[in-house]
């Protein structure tokens, strides 16, 4: 059994409609380990180095300018198949279209605000986590509650 890493991050509408919690919550119950865990505010750069695959979107410049235009809260998230297990908590992109009891499907209202982002591949994954997170942020350690899941 392989463990693997994640990237997810709660967006600018997300923070400012207080769902952080809840939404880190959906994460722990399902059984995802938090490994690293960070507030900050995106700058232009980095929104555009971690969106680049859209940079030909014409969405592209609303894009960076709505992930930087409030503080995001950014995870490291780990565990079996952690990938495809938090895109399915998530929901598809437009919440409209994810079902009820996924995160986009409870809380979005349109694909411009979907209140969270999550990665969709190990490389993207990889990619990610090293575009937010140093190496000593992201964090080992062992949880007795691994045994039963
Ligand atoms: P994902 O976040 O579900 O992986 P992506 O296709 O990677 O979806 O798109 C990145 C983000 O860009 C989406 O979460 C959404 O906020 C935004 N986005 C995607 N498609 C559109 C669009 O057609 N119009 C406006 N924004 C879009």
């Amino acid at each position: 059994m392989t463990s693997e890493r994640t990237f997810v991050m709660v967006k600018p509408d997300g923070v400012q409609r207080g769902l952080v919690g809840r939404i880190v919550q959906r994460f722990e119950e399902k059984g995802l380990k938090i490994a690293a865990g960070k507030f900050m505010h995106i700058s232009p750069e980095l929104a555009q180095k971690h969106y680049e695959e859209h940079q030909e979107k014409p969405f592209f410049n609303d894009l960076v300018g709505f992930i930087t235009s409030g503080p995001v809260f950014a995870v490291v998230l780990e565990g079996q198949d952690a990938i495809h297990i938090s895109r399915l908590l998530i929901g598809k992109t437009d919440p409209k279209e994810a079902p009820a009891g996924t995160i986009r499907g409870d809380y979005g209202h349109v694909k411009e605000k979907n209140v969270i982002h999550g990665s969709d591949s190990l490389e993207s994954a990889d990619r990610e986590i090293g575009l937010f997170f140093k190496p000593e942020e992201v964090l080992e350690y062992e949880r007795s509650i691994d045994a039963w899941l």
